[in-house]
């Protein structure tokens, strides 16, 4: 599969011994695997990799997404989600028990929760104090449900606000039952087409000093890219070398989640030659080449809201080891045009996994596999 004359004649042969030998992959080799033209090439050395570090695991998560709300300050040109404000069209914002009837309904089910997934919009008037409750409420209704909620934009908003730290922000949401952060946010960290994107949100920098920040206290988290619209290939080798470095930093990336833009309802126009099929091989080859150079990162996500069922699919061949999970209730994808369903059942999952060649392995939101003897009927939609 990973025959040397092949790869030489592609001009890629110090890629495939580096990768064979377990090194570290550079910048330019980043370069090389995004014009390299038989993407299956690529895909093999990521299928490699992603087999040296998990075998035939194919992870899932029985989670509950809650978006709280999708009034936000930050603009963001590419959001279908937000709204600028509570009384225009679409706009929403859960109450503190409408959360917790959303959480009560999922997991009082035989099989329970394993993740609460909570993010929102960036509201100008909820204090931290609300957030603190919430996440109070959700512990003591579970309190061995890990909460998984905040990305690094919406913490320097929450700072912003209270005019404190994003430290001090970090520190009181984890005394009050934080354990992970998503990876949302981090959109393409090139600062030029950032200004472009989403002027207003947390830069480049601070989205990736505030990861540090909550790793070092203790607090997991994964990381994205948002890909597939007016970015480079360079700009995506410098997204994910600037990941790798964090990580080589503050060590507490668990999964990295590469994001396909979803055109609809957005104010992001892309040109007619960013639109077309070739747009899926793309996919998988930012897949295979997030999984060769984020050597420093365990998993990569293959979200199949964003991606879709069949293309999450062909991912665990190109790399990814992870399909997020139940979901129950998605909004930012599917404003956008995600075409996938709002939920699976645990069965699904798992028939998407073994019909694609792999294991399934039912996870936590920190990625500890869960003995499945331990789980109930996976008929039951949690
Ligand atoms: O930050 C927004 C992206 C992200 C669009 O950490 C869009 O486990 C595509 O980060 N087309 C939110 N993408 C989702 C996210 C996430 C999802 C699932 C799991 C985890 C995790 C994280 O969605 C945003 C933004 O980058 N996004 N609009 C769009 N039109």
């Amino acid at each position: 599969m990973l025959d040397a004359a092949y790869y030489a004649a592609l001009g890629l042969s110090s890629i495939r011994d580096k990768v064979l030998a377990g090194e570290r992959l550079s910048y330019e080799d980043g370069l090389a695997l995004f014009a390299c033209p038989d993407i299956t090439a690529v895909g093999a050395l990521a299928h490699h990799v992603r087999c040296r570090l998990h075998g035939d695991a194919a992870f899932y998560v029985v989670n509950r997404q809650i978006n709280y709300t999708n009034v936000c300050v930050n603009g963001c040109t590419f959001c279908a989600f937000r709204r600028d404000s509570e009384d225009q069209e679409g706009a929403f914002r859960l109450s503190r028990e409408d959360i917790l009837d959303r959480l009560r309904a999922a997991d009082a089910t035989p099989l329970h929760l394993d993740e609460l997934h909570i993010v929102g919009g960036c509201h100008p008037d909820l204090p931290l104090s609300w957030f603190e409750d919430v996440l109070r409420a959700a512990r003591a209704l579970d309190p061995s449900l890990p909460i998984k909620a905040f990305t690094p934009v919406e913490i320097e908003h929450f700072s912003r606000q209270e005019g404190i730290s994003t430290r001090e922000v970090l520190t009181r949401l984890k005394a009050a039952g934080l354990v992970m952060m998503p990876g949302g946010g981090a959109e393409i960290f090139n600062e030029e087409l950032r200004a472009r994107l989403c002027p207003h949100k947390a830069t480049s920098e601070a989205w990736l000093r505030i990861s540090g920040e909550a790793h070092e206290l203790g607090i997991l988290t994964n990381c994205t890219m948002l890909f597939g619209h007016l970015e480079t290939p360079a700009m995506r080798v410098d997204h994910l070398c600037r990941l790798r470095e964090q990580q080589d930093k503050s060590g507490g990336f668990t999964c990295f989640i590469p994001l396909p833009f979803l055109t609809r309802n957005s104010r992001l126009t892309l040109p007619e030659e960013k639109l077309g099929p070739q747009r899926g091989l793309d996919e998988l080859r930012t897949v295979a080449v997030a999984r060769l150079l984020l050597d420093n990162i365990p998993h990569i996500k293959a979200y199949w809201i964003m991606l879709g069922v069949k293309q999450a699919q062909t991912a665990l061949w190109y790399g990814a080891d992870d399909l997020d999970g139940t979901i129950i209730e998605e909004r930012i994808g599917h404003m956008a045009g995600a075409t996938s369903a709002q939920g699976m059942t645990i069965r699904e999952l798992e028939d998407m996994i073994r019909q694609s060649g792999f294991r399934p392995v039912r996870r936590n939101a920190t990625f500890a596999a869960i003995p499945t003897a331990a789980a109930p009927s996976p008929e039951v939609r949690s």
